[in-house]
Order: structure tokens, then sequence, then C-alpha cells
């Protein structure tokens, strides 16, 4: 017995001397964005070439392979051919074993093999993602770089610590092309950011067709000089005027865009905004949209003349039921967002359609219009079997609405504890930390929006979400008023996306600031560079 004890407190002493050791020389590459909640280095490196073979034992691998092998074909200029389990050096392994969590991964590099095991779908993407940030970041680029890459040995466990990791582009401001939002997309998948959030329609423009309904896009989609939306604001903030700020997707195009979207773990969820912000779609279709009696005049926060939807016309209902059902069809996430931001104080005032449901329904004031008409569009959407999203102004303190829809909180962090103490879901978009159009620092020179404080890259990265499990994720925004090119968009996007990914993704103990600015400096914004990006350089 004694001799026992005495054996054991000399293990449990050599137990404590050594763990400290085994720690040092279990170094952490810190390589990857977002931050992998565990990753350990090991010894040696897996060196792939056009011989490695793989073997895969799920279907559930699929996107993830092809991912994988676009990047191949593109920077090594081969791909690699599957063989059997024994033959292959890298090996996809489905396994609710070892990986717990939904969109979770391991990823164990040796010498001799790699093997990449999840349990869906989004796992085995996002070990794939992983596994190419650990190559030379050539492998990002489009030109053909090298034949033989040299990765590595680890052992990374790793998962989401948020399911929505969302970010905004709207492209109704400004208009932006199939291949920039493709891109935009890609860049998102890169950093594991999963919800694309898709501001469609707006006061300067609808850009999504919508068949039943052609004069959207043949009037709507089209601003400027020799055009019906010549606005305030057109072509954009601090743009020219002289400039037709023109665009919309073709059903076909939109189709396109989920299919590519869906391939790298990524829904979409498209925003219609309403019943403010619908300038672009008063002036398409006003006799459906407009009480003609209606003598209100007002201006939105934005300047813009009179821009909301009659929420006391039926055939108003009867044109959003038809859209929601085009957009249902289009895109197969359960939620779509319906906007519902900033209606203009004096609107409907003066609009007989609206004193007559009001007296009919018994509704107080406008805030009680709006509310009526939400719980409409509420019933609307269940119609399509989808949820809502809305931003803020939705919520009130008692609504009839359905409890699984997700209010936006945009204004600030107690808009959302007040609307989470009432049971409701949020997204956490805090203008002050998400707003991705506001400028990096007070500057003449800087490009991007002033009406709120500067949004640095160290403040996105600051951001501490609140913990409870009415939080769905989080998300930010690119609103595009002053985006009057492609470089602009990047220059604003990134690297404040890294930073976004990392607060949606990676737990708060693991997250540090000076560690993720040298991981950007080194790796992060070299992997940006080989896409060209124009991002901002300096990384505070
Ligand atoms: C507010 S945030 C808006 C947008 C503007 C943005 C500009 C929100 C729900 N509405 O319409 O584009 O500010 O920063």
């Amino acid at each position: 017995m004694k001799s026992c004890n005495t054996f054991g407190r000399i293990v449990l002493v050599l137990l404590l001397y050594l763990f400290p050791l085994y720690l040092l020389s279990a170094e952490r590459i810190d390589i990857i964005i977002p931050k992998p909640q565990k990753c350990v280095a090991s010894k040696g490196h897996f060196v792939l070439n056009k011989q490695t073979g793989y073997s895969s034992d799920s279907r559930l691998a699929v996107n993830a392979i092809v991912y994988l092998q676009e990047h191949l074909k593109q920077s090594a200029g081969y791909r690699l051919s599957k063989r059997s389990r024994s033959k292959a050096a890298l090996h996809f392994h489905y396994t609710l074993k070892s990986v717990k969590k939904a969109e979770g991964y391991r990823l164990i590099i040796s010498k001799e093999n790699i093997q990449i095991e999840a349990r869906d779908s989004a796992g085995f993407f996002y070990g794939v993602v992983s596994l190419l940030q650990l190559m030379d970041p050539v492998i990002w680029g489009t030109k053909r770089a090298k034949n033989i890459w040299s990765i590595p040995s680890c052992n990374i466990e790793d998962y989401p610590r948020f399911k929505w990791r969302g970010l905004m582009l709207d492209s109704s401001r400004n208009f932006f092309s199939k291949s920039y939002v493709e891109k935009f997309i890609d860049r998102m998948a890169q950093h594991k950011l999963n919800r694309f959030h898709w501001h469609l329609t707006d006061d300067e423009g609808w850009r999504i067709e919508i068949k039943k309904y052609p004069l959207l896009t043949s009037v709507g989609a089209k601003r400027g000089p020799g055009t019906k939306l010549p606005f305030s604001t057109y072509p954009a903030m601090r743009g020219s005027k002289k400039r037709v700020q023109s665009g919309y997707y073709s059903q076909k195009d939109i189709r396109e865009i989920v299919t590519y979207a869906k391939a790298r773990a990524i829904e979409i969820i498209p925003e219609i905004d309403m019943p403010a912000h619908a300038k672009a779609a008063l002036i398409s279709y006003p006799k459906l949209l407009k009480d003609p009696q209606d003598k209100s005049r007002y201006r939105s926060v934005q300047m813009v003349s009179n821009n909301t939807l009659n929420p006391g016309m039926d055939s108003t209902y009867v044109f959003i039921d038809n859209v929601i059902a085009e957009v249902s069809r289009l895109f197969p996430f359960g939620y779509i967002h319906v906007g519902g931001d900033e209606v203009p104080k004096g609107a409907w005032k003066k609009s007989p359609a609206v004193v007559q449901i009001m007296q009919k329904k018994g509704l107080k004031n406008n805030q009680e219009v709006e509310e009526y008409f939400f719980t409409r569009i509420d019933k609307i959407l269940e119609k399509h079997h989808k949820k809502m999203v809305t931003w803020q102004e939705v919520w009130k303190d008692k609504n009839s609405l359905r409890d699984k829809n997700i209010y936006m909180a945009w204004k600030s962090t107690n808009a959302a504890k007040k609307i989470m103490k009432t049971g409701n879901n949020v997204i956490l978009a805090p203008v002050e930390y998400l707003y991705f159009d506001q400028q990096y620092r007070k500057s003449k020179g800087e490009p991007g929006h002033t009406w709120s404080t500067p949004v640095s890259t160290k403040k996105t990265y600051s951001f501490t979400p609140l913990h409870s499990s009415y939080v769905k994720g989080i998300e930010a925004c690119l609103w595009s008023e002053t985006l009057l090119n492609i470089k602009i968009a990047d220059y604003l996007t990134w690297p404040r996306a890294l930073a976004l990914s990392e607060a949606a993704w990676t737990e708060q103990s693991q997250r540090q600031w000076k560690n993720f600015k040298k991981r950007v400096s080194e790796y992060g914004l070299p992997r940006l560079k080989i896409q060209g990006i124009h991002y901002r350089p300096m990384v505070r």
C-alpha cells in the first residue's frame, strides 16, 4: 500500500513536471483566420503533390472536395485522383464520434497523411478551408504557382461559436455585377462566414427580377438621367449626377448565385425592404402601392420623398404576396428579410385608405398601423413557409408575430437586450462595431459614411457578443450609398471582415487582438492580396 502511494506521488510529480514541457513542445500554428478553437502543431510536414490520392466515405464531403480540387487545378495545375482508403493519403471521414458540433471538423495532418473528419457538409468544407489556409497563400490565386505543397503537421479541433455568421451587401444603392457578388460570397466562405444577407431593394433601385411585375426592373432598376428615378441621392451619395445606375439580377442569375453559395456552405437571406425604403417599387407600380388620395408629403432620413408602401390598401398585400411567392421559390433558405427600418414620421397621415383601416381595426396611431402591416406580412411569409427577419424597429413589446422570427438589432446592444427579454431572437449588428459602410477612421481621405462613429478593424475585433440562446449570431452590414466602385467596396470590407469572422466563429476566450493582428499581417493580408482584393493595408 505504502509503495503504491510513493509510486503514485512520483507519477504525479513527473506529470506536473512534464506537463509544461509538453505545452512548450506542442507549439501552436498561428496561421488560420478565424482562429480555430484548438490547434496544436506537431513535427514535420505533409508534402502534397500530383501523386497524392484522396479517399472519401461520405457524400457530404463533395462540396469540400470540389473546392479543394478547383484551387489545386488553378494553382498547381492538377487535381487529386480518387483512390481506395489504403492507397490514399488524404482522407475525408464522416464521424459523429470525434466531431460533436454542427459545422465542426477535425483536421489531422501528419508527415504521412491528412484526415478531415466532419459530421455535415459545412464541417467538411471548413476542414478544407483550413487546409488551404495552411498552404502557401498562392493557392488562393488564379495563376499556376507550384507543383509541390508543403503543409505543416498539426491537429485541429474546431467548431463555430455562432450559427449565424453574416455579412450584408446592399445591391440597391449601387449595383454590383453577378461576378462581384460571387467573389464577395467566395471571400466570405474563405473565412467561414455563412449567411449572405442580400439587400435587393430600396429607394434607389429594385434589383431582383419578378416575373409577375416586369416594371420593377424595367423601370425600378434604372436610376439617373433619362430614367424615372432621379433622387437627391443619385447615383449615390458623392457620386456623379450624370451617371446612370442601372442593373438587376435575373432569376437565372439568382439561381446560379444560390447554387454557388450553397457549394460554399452559405445560405442567402434576400431582403425585400418594406414598407419604407420602397421608392423604386412605388415608381414602378404607383397604382397598386400608392393611395391616389394620399396628400401626405414626407422625406426619409436619407431625404428620399414619399417612399413608403400604403398599408391601407389590399392591392399592397396582393403585390407583396406575389413578390414573396417568387422570392420564396428562388431562395431555399428558411428566412426572408422584409426590412421594416426607418418608416418616416409623416407617412400615411393623410391617406384615406389608412384612415379607413385604422377605424375598421381600431388602430390608434402610425405605430399600430405598422404593427398591423407586419402582422399581415408575417402571415404571407408563413403561407410561403418562410420565417421573417426584420430590422429591430418591427419588434414591439407585445406583438402577435411568430416566435421563430429574428430581429436584427442595429442601433445598439441595449436594443438587443430589450428584444431578448421578451423571448425573441436577435442577430447582433451594432452600428458602432459592425457597420462596414462607416469610415475606418475620421479623415477626409477615407471613403465611407461618417454619420456614426468610425469603425476601425480593432473596434470590430473588440466586439464582444452577448451570451444568450436568443442571440442567433452576428452580422456586419455593407450599405452602399458611398460605394461608387468595387475598389471602395473591397476597401471597406477588408480587413474588417476578418475581424468579423473571428468574432463570429472563435470563442471569446481564444481571441486576442495582438495575436489576431499578427496573423492578419503575416497571413490574412497576403491571402487577400493574391486575389487582387483592394483591402485597407493598415490593420488598426
Ligand atoms: C441606415 S441600418 C439604414 C440604411 C442606410 C444606412 C447607412 C438600416 C436598417 N437602415 O438604409 O443605408 O443607415 O449607414
